[in-house]
């Protein structure tokens, strides 16, 4: 069989293969004009180096710390508001992870008046308003309740924002849109606590309210809060990190994050919505016919290639894998497509398993990139059969500047030089 006869047949122009690909690259070594793996280097011997002559370090005492050699991969796009420290984002450096997990110590970050300390022997949540029994929770009662773990991404309603703006940014895909992250979380559903205070008739809807300076709150409908709400009181195995909201958290699986109230002290069960400051002036979604949505919960399919990405720096051409997440407020993925000629053919990624509901989905394709001009995009489908817009879609109806619920598909450019920039595609 003849080296030729072993590569796969391209799935789309420009060089996208079946990740397969990637096997038969590996059974022969790049010949003329051939698919090889791009980075390995033949093996001619390994020399001892100075951690393994000697034992290394001794046990740790205290928290893990990842490897010293890895401290380049910290939060970006850390902005707070004139004259407060606190009042602002830092993003999840998106490009630089793998799998569908975030750390914790990489989730994103938004506050409105900061992190508050807080000792959780004082802290205590109030459920009230239209109930047959006020009833107050303090974290040691919480933690005796029956518990659920569940991989849910959490993502600001102002993620990517900044791709309204009419020129595209030159940013990171982190900071372009790193106001998401995904991590398994532990807690006690809602429904739970609500049954025990037992809801009257008129209850319909919840004002949940934090116990952090800006007394952040939001009204949430009853049926999300019976249905897959949770009260976190871990993430990723161990306590909520300060920042995401010890000691306990609402997490509302696959809407805007503002609606996860952090620090949560208090729910109100009301007949109508509150109209707070975050679900009115903000978090509301401009149109260009001068009307306003509100109450725009779940967050809408979309993608985004996370290697290559704008910022890192193609090597020499060969054959790359593309790699990126996809995600969706309305259940799980169905498919991801790649395209690697700025949007005229489009070839199928293999999803990563597992494909969870309102989780990250990780995708990834073949790539033999030839060293020309090229522009890499993804578009996602969710089980409803949504697909994401392109941007000239979803600006349409929009009002200039209206940067809440950003989903379009996403073009990174590739530079003949290996420079890769953010374009609108
Ligand atoms: N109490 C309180 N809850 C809050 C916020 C806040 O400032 N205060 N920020 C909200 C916003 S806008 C988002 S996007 C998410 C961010 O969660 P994270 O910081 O854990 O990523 O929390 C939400 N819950
Ligand atoms: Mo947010």
């Amino acid at each position: 069989m003849s080296r030729q006869s072993e590569r796969s047949a391209p799935v789309a122009e420009n060089g996208l293969f079946d990740r397969r690909q990637f096997l038969k690259a590996g059974l022969g070594t790049a010949g003329a004009g051939g698919i090889g793996l791009l980075s390995a280097t033949p093996a001619l011997s390994q020399t001892r180096q100075t951690w393994n002559r000697f034992p290394g370090r001794g046990l740790s005492e205290a928290y893990g710390s990842p490897s010293r050699y890895e401290s380049d991969v910290a939060r970006v796009g850390i902005s707070a508001q004139k004259g407060t420290n606190g009042s602002g984002g830092c993003r999840t450096p998106l490009e630089l992870l793998h799998g569908i997990i975030t750390p914790s110590g990489l989730h994103f970050e938004r506050h409105h008046s900061g992190i508050p300390d807080i000792d959780p022997a004082k802290h205590q949540l109030l459920i009230h308003g239209h109930v047959k029994q006020p009833l107050t929770f303090s974290v040691e009662a919480l933690n005796r309740y029956p518990m659920v773990s569940r991989i849910y991404f959490l993502e600001c309603g102002g993620n990517s924002g900044v791709m309204v703006a009419p020129e595209p940014a030159q940013k990171t895909c982190g900071e372009l849109h790193g106001l998401v992250s995904n991590s398994e979380w532990t807690g006690v559903p809602l429904k739970l606590l609500l049954e025990e205070a037992g809801i009257e008739p008129q209850g319909k809807w919840l004002i949940a309210e934090g116990a952090d300076a800006a007394l952040m709150s939001r009204s949430i409908p009853l049926e999300k809060a019976m249905d897959d709400t949770i009260i976190a009181l871990y993430q990723n195995g161990e306590r909520l990190r300060p920042e995401n909201g010890y000691p306990m958290r609402l997490l509302l699986p696959g809407w805007e994050g503002n609606m996860s109230v952090k620090w949560l002290h208090r729910i109100k069960v009301t007949d109508q919505p509150a109209m707070t400051k975050d679900e009115t002036s903000r978090y509301s979604d401009l149109q260009s016919d001068g009307s306003t949505l509100l109450f725009t919960y779940p967050m809408g399919v979309r993608s985004v290639i996370t290697n290559p990405s704008a910022g890192l720096t193609m090597g020499a051409p060969g054959l790359y894998q593309i790699s990126g997440l996809a995600w969706s407020g309305a259940g799980k993925i169905r498919q991801v497509e790649i395209s690697a000629d700025g949007g005229k053919s489009w070839a199928e990624a293999d999803l990563e398993v597992p494909v969870l509901t309102k989780s990250f989905t990780r995708f990834n394709t073949a790539w033999q990139w030839d060293g020309s001009p090229s522009t890499l995009m993804s578009r996602a489908v969710d089980e409803t059969g949504a697909m994401q817009p392109t941007r000239q879609v979803l600006m349409a109806n929009r009002a200039p500047g209206s940067g809440y619920h950003y989903n379009a598909i996403v073009g990174w450019r590739i530079e003949n030089n290996g420079e890769i920039r953010n374009i609108y595609a």
